[in-house]
């Protein structure tokens, strides 16, 4: 069955994939599987390789590789659970590669679900020192989606090994400092960083439309940085760093 299912994702056009055992996936700070699914035995992860546009001096092209990749993801986890239901009458629950996102304020910019964990789990890498998930071919340049079953499934094996070089150049190109301490993202120094058009920006924006005489205000909504937030609204999510991810030197050339 194990064989089955891996040929089906791969006949897709997955990059890879692994499966972890419900009870190896440990992500402290998330939900437990099953919160999603209470009889859950078995999480299969499916790795995306990230296009070399992350590499692009234009954030908007950058951003469209993901983009691109995120409505692939998408489809490919889709087309995965019907393949799991119809095939094997498994129950199923697919996971959010990003969005749709639980916001709670008790535990800021925590998912209910870490596809990282489920990856380091399913035997697709390691964390690296910049907290991203190393895969032993695609390096960083690797995004997940994960599929929750109650179907029995055989792990994959876990190398146990350290794709990280330990050569800085993660944290030497964060512009934000965001990884200076090891074995955490500071979050909010991220954010600012990758994401200026974020809820953040949108409250300053509309405290000072408020506090505005009309010609001010007028000039704010006709403003560019107006615009930027409604586009990053429009697209969920609007990421304009990928410098952890791409200065990374695992696995690149080894496509
Ligand atoms: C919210 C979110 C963010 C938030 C903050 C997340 C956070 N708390 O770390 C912000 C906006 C800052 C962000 C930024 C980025 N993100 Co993001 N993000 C997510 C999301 C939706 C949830 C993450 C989450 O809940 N984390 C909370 C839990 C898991 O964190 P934690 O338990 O505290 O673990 C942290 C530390 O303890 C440490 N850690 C935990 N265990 C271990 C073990 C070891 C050995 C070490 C060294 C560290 C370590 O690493 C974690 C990061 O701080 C996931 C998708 C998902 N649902 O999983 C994508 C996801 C993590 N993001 C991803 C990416 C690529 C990015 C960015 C590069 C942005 C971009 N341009 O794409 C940056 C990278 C920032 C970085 N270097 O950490 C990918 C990572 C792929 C990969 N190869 O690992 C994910 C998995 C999306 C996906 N579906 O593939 N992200
Ligand atoms: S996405 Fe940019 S700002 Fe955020 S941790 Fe990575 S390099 Fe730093
Ligand atoms: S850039 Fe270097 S230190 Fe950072 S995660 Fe990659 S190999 Fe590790």
């Amino acid at each position: 069955m194990e064989q089955a299912i891996r040929d089906f994702i791969l006949d897709l056009g997955v990059d890879d994939v692994g499966f972890a055992r419900a009870g190896d996936y440990n992500s402290p700070k998330s939900d437990p599987v099953a919160k999603f699914l209470p009889d859950a035995k078995a999480i299969v992860v499916l790795a995306f390789r990230a296009l070399s546009s992350c590499e692009s001096p234009s954030w908007s092209a950058a951003l469209n590789g993901y983009m691109d990749l995120a409505a692939f993801a998408r489809s490919a986890s889709y087309r995965t659970a019907r393949f799991l239901e119809s095939r094997y009458g498994a129950k199923v629950v697919s996971m959010p590669h990003t969005f749709p996102f639980e916001i709670r304020y008790d535990r800021r910019a925590v998912a209910e679900f870490s596809q990282r964990h489920a990856a380091v789990a399913a035997g697709l890498g390691s964390f690296g020192r910049h907290n991203l998930v190393i895969h032993p071919r695609f390096g960083t340049r690797v995004k997940f989606a994960s599929i929750v079953t109650d179907l029995e499934l055989a792990p994959s094996p876990r190398s146990g090994e350290d794709y990280c070089l330990h050569c800085g150049l993660c944290v030497q190109n964060c512009p934000s400092g965001a990884l200076d301490e090891a074995g955490r993202t500071d979050v909010m120094k991220c954010m600012k960083h990758s994401q200026p058009y974020g809820l953040g920006a949108d409250i300053a924006f509309w405290t000072e439309v408020a506090g505005g005489a009309p010609a001010e205000q007028q000039a704010l909504l006709r403003s560019e940085r107006y615009a930027r937030l409604r586009l990053s609204a429009h697209l969920g999510n609007q990421y304009m760093c990928f410098n952890c991810l791409k200065s990374c030197p695992v696995g690149v050339g080894g496509r």
